[in-house]
């Protein structure tokens, strides 16, 4: 029996050191595809993997796209399988465009685990369905972070009047998911008025001129949820530039430098920043565990810190503003 032990240890790979510890004798590479590469969300949870990395003694690959797309970021994906890392870890830009691309990585045996967001129904390993291949999801609980929102912004502008929700595009997890969680709690309000969403294609700059362009629609505009970074961003920019500061309220998912500043001007109400670094540490250690021949859960849940002038300063709570 120990002799049998002793073979299957060493086919792994794994070695016993003194102590009874066991060491890893193979370096792995695990790979992290970001939605894109200039956003401090994925800058922060690069931060997060790196540690991980390091920790465990794997090579961390970043490589991603210059914009959120799937058009570019499948071209990314096709060059880092050709380089046959040993798992891959990546926050698909569409829910159906990234299922097949992601197929020909689990079907050259690379294990896949998304991050941040998810393909088909972020439901995996049910053994139905064409996209329950990756092993897991670690991200932060979208639908709840819209709720939170909805609440936020009700409380803002007196849980009364028009509000519409700054996104992305129809088609992402996340942001589909917010948008959703926001609508959802905000039947709770019946004198609030949720307009139609305007779709900023991820550009902050349109982001804005639709803020603008929703005020001169309706002049009683009191409200706007910006469902990521660059869509809060360009709403709270757009409101400044209407000249409308603390009249139309903000409020913002995510937290780049700039939101500190946005907060204490009264520009931005609250901002609720995900964990992006513990986002990158677990996908890490999930890939590593895996590797390493251990199970690990179909979906880990990271947090938010709801940040707003009364703890801005606060040490616990600055630090999880992102990096840039
Ligand atoms: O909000 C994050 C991320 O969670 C989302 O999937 C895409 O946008 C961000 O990267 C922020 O820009």
């Amino acid at each position: 029996f120990l002799k049998a032990t002793a073979v299957a240890t060493l086919a792994t790979g794994v070695s016993a050191v003194a102590g009874g510890v066991k060491a890893q004798d193979k370096k792995f590479t695990i790979a992290l595809i970001p939605g894109l590469t200039t956003d401090a969300f994925y800058i922060t949870m690069r931060k997060g993997a790196e540690a991980a990395a390091k920790a465990v003694g794997a090579e961390l690959m970043f490589q991603g796209a210059s914009d959120f797309n799937p058009v570019t970021q499948v071209p990314v994906l096709d060059a880092v399988i050709a380089k046959k890392p040993d798992a891959i870890l990546i926050a698909p830009t569409d829910k159906d465009q990234l299922v097949q691309p992601l197929k020909k990585a689990a079907d050259a045996g690379i294990p896949v685990i998304t991050v941040d967001t998810f393909i088909g129904t972020g439901v995996y390993q049910t053994g139905s369905g064409d996209a329950d291949f990756p092993l897991s999801y670690i991200a932060s609980d979208n639908l709840l972070g819209g709720a939170i929102a909805a609440r936020a912004l009700a409380k803002a502008v007196g849980e009364k009047g028009k509000v519409y929700v700054s996104n992305v595009k129809p088609g992402i997890s996340t942001t589909d998911q917010r948008e959703q969680g926001f609508k959802d709690e905000m039947k709770k309000y019946p004198n609030i008025t949720v307009l139609e969403t305007q779709y900023n294609d991820d550009d902050a700059n349109k982001a804005a001129s639709q803020l603008q362009a929703v005020y001169a629609r309706n002049s009683d505009l009191d409200g706007v949820f910006g469902a990521n970074l660059f869509s809060a961003l360009g709403a709270a920019n757009g409101v400044q530039q209407a000249g409308q500061t603390g009249k139309i309220r903000v409020v913002a998912f995510d937290a780049p430098t700039t939101i500190v500043d946005n907060i204490n001007s009264g520009l931005v109400d609250l901002a609720i920043a995900q964990h992006p670094a513990e986002i990158g540490y677990f996908g890490v250690m999930a890939a590593y565990a895996h590797l390493t021949g251990n199970s690990i859960p179909t979906s880990i849940g990271t947090g938010f810190t709801v940040i707003d002038k009364s703890n801005v300063t606060d040490k616990n709570v600055a630090k999880f503003i992102y990096s840039d």
